[in-house]
């Protein structure tokens, strides 16, 4: 298709750049890390944003080479940022499915000076339904490294408990939906409840996304989640943004 043949393109022409939304923590807002989000400047359609164009990458296998291309990049710029601030991208199952792929984060990683921790992968549930063993692997192999694996819009889709007892994850990102619905129904602020107590029974990192406003940041403090991100702290902020960024907030 048109797309498909464009992304191709787009692709050798290097018409990729990744924005980043800071991720604080709930108590103190100091920065713990950034999420890299893909956007496409496109010659003649302008800016495109990634539900735009990442099925059809997925589809056609351009996500191997625009992931990667994703992953050399976030390393690339987070290692010129100070210490702790990390890193988080967005990876899919087809990545994973490429037998290279942890390995290459690994290169990128030392050829960055990047540390592994200042590194978080985030997949969603949809991964599981790729090869089980594949993604295990993969993920432990991370994980041994000393890469962070955090699951992605949890709640919505396929989200499932057996998932966190079955995969070794360090966060769990609430979806966005959440948020706003907390603050409109008692199930909906129940069930967030639950979602952060599963995240203490699992110890891992539990952070609420599409954070818009001080009542919706004082909610999730006061059941203890360990992170925020959203409109309220920033949107997603260009490269150069980010230290102007971490000099204000510190
Ligand atoms: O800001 P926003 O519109 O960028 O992000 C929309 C969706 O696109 C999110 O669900 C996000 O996970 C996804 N996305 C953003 N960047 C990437 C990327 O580099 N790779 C993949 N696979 N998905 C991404
Ligand atoms: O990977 P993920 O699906 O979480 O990608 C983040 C998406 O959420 C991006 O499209 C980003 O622009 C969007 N986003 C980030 N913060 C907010 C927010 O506070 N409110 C809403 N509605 N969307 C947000
Ligand atoms: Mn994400
Ligand atoms: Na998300």
């Amino acid at each position: 298709s048109a797309i498909e043949h464009d992304l191709a393109r787009a692709i050798r022409a290097d018409e990729f750049f990744l924005e980043y939304q800071p991720i604080v923590g709930v108590e103190s807002r100091t920065v713990r890390a950034f999420e890299a989000l893909l956007r496409w400047q496109h010659p003649e359609k302008g800016r495109i944003m990634p539900d735009m164009f990442i099925p059809a990458a997925e589809k056609t296998g351009l996500i191997l080479p625009l992931g990667n291309w994703v992953v050399r990049e976030a390393c690339r710029e987070a290692a010129t940022w100070p210490a702790p601030a990390g890193v988080a991208i967005n990876v899919v199952g087809d990545q994973f499915k490429d037998r290279a792929f942890v390995g290459y984060v690994k290169q990128c990683l030392m050829e960055t000076g990047l540390a592994p921790g200042r590194l978080t992968i985030e997949v969603t549930e949809s991964v599981f339904s790729v090869d089980e063993t594949v993604i295990r692997e993969s993920l432990s192999e991370l994980r041994s490294h000393g890469v962070r694996v955090a699951l992605d819009d949890f709640g919505i889709g396929f989200s499932s408990i057996n998932n966190l007892r079955a995969f070794p994850i360090d966060q769990l990102k609430i979806d966005r939906s959440f948020a706003r619905a907390m603050m409109e129904s008692k199930r909906d602020a129940d069930l967030v409840d639950i979602i952060l107590k599963l995240g203490r029974t699992f110890q891992v990192t539990t952070t609420v996304e599409g954070i818009e406003s001080e009542g919706q940041l004082d909610f999730i403090r006061q059941r203890g989640a360990s992170e925020a991100q959203g409109y309220l702290i920033s949107g997603p902020v260009a490269g150069p943004d980010v230290m102007r960024f971490l000099a204000q907030t510190d």
